[in-house]
């Protein structure tokens, strides 16, 4: 049953077809979480952006495809992405159990470019035989070849939309010009949620932000308005208004494996600064099945409450 919470965030988005409308539906509509308009969502493309052994090694039951599947399954996410081979080698045996988003673009560490650049690794008619409901999409603005990336952004989405697939944007800036500690910092965060938005973003996914502000300029605008950034439920508060004032869904990824203490207070935050939900890698598949499955459910837990 449809609930006054989905239909809600649906009407932020008028101008879109009904394909688009129903494959946001079922994202919405999936799983734990399903009806609440929160999201937890798997997502197992490591094995391509960081490596095999660096992923899997630690819990070496996640090398086999179907295990995310199940995994996310078991956990009752909302949605699982990966890039084509993993999908490819699942979206069969698990058709119609569960929303899957198909990773169009991919980064390896072989060659770890200071301006990184994705390679196109999948299309849109690979996402509508996979029977997928998204397209998923790497952005990383801040690299010198960003514009490379925000036009074919441009014309996959156009594509994907016209198909009625939803468009989810991974937003990470990175690049020779931003420092390590500014990938993360509130202002640039925010710019590059605001960044996916403009470029038709239905699900933008960005990294929790830190209190550094990286730009000049931008300093002095936080400073004159006084924008709280001081505790994360402020700065997720301000990327999600940075999001087209909370109307776009806004999710925040997991990152590298920490505890089950460090990451359960990380996720209180994002639900109180009114985040829409995670995206949980490495924290899911490198923990055992069972462990997974039960941090998961004290994710879902929160975002419910
Ligand atoms: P994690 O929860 O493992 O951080 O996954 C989220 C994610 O966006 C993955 O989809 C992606 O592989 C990874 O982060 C990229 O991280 P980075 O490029 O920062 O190493």
């Amino acid at each position: 049953m449809m609930t006054k919470r989905v239909k809600e965030i649906l009407n932020h988005y008028p101008g879109e077809n009904a394909g688009v409308l129903t494959n946001l539906a079922r994202l919405m509509m999936s799983g734990r979480l399903g009806g609440t308009g929160k999201f937890v969502i798997l997502p197992v493309d490591q094995g391509f952006e960081h490596g095999p052994a660096r992923s899997f090694a630690v819990n070496p039951p996640a090398y086999d495809p179907a295990y995310h599947f199940q995994l996310a399954l078991d956990a009752g996410c909302n949605a699982y992405a990966a890039p084509l081979g993993f999908l490819e080698a699942g979206a069969a045996e698990f058709a119609g159990a569960i929303p899957l988003i198909l990773k169009l673009n991919n980064h390896d560490v072989l060659h770890d470019e200071k301006d990184p650049l994705s390679a196109q690794t999948a299309s849109v008619k690979d996402a509508l035989r996979l029977g997928a409901a998204a397209i998923g999409f790497t952005i990383y603005p801040g690299s010198s070849n960003a514009q490379i990336m925000y036009s074919q952004l441009r014309e996959l989405a156009l594509e994907a939309k016209s198909h009625g697939l939803a468009v989810v944007v991974w937003s990470y800036p990175r690049g020779s010009d931003i420092s390590k500690e500014g990938e993360t910092a509130i202002d640039v965060v925010a710019y590059a949620a605001q960044i996916a938005a403009q470029l038709g973003a239905h699900v933008i996914k960005v990294k929790a932000p830190s209190s550094h502000i990286e730009l000049a300029e931008a300093k002095k605008a936080y400073e004159k308005a006084k924008v709280p950034i001081e505790t994360l439920a402020d700065r997720i508060r301000h990327v999600v208004q940075s999001s087209f004032n909370g109307k776009r869904i806004v999710i925040f990824s997991g990152g590298a494996t920490v505890g089950d203490e460090q990451l359960l207070a990380e996720v209180k935050g994002i639900h109180e600064g009114g985040g829409f939900g995670s995206i949980v890698g490495r924290n899911s598949f490198q923990r055992p099945h069972d462990k997974a499955v039960e941090l998961l459910g004290k994710i879902m837990s929160i975002y419910a409450s």
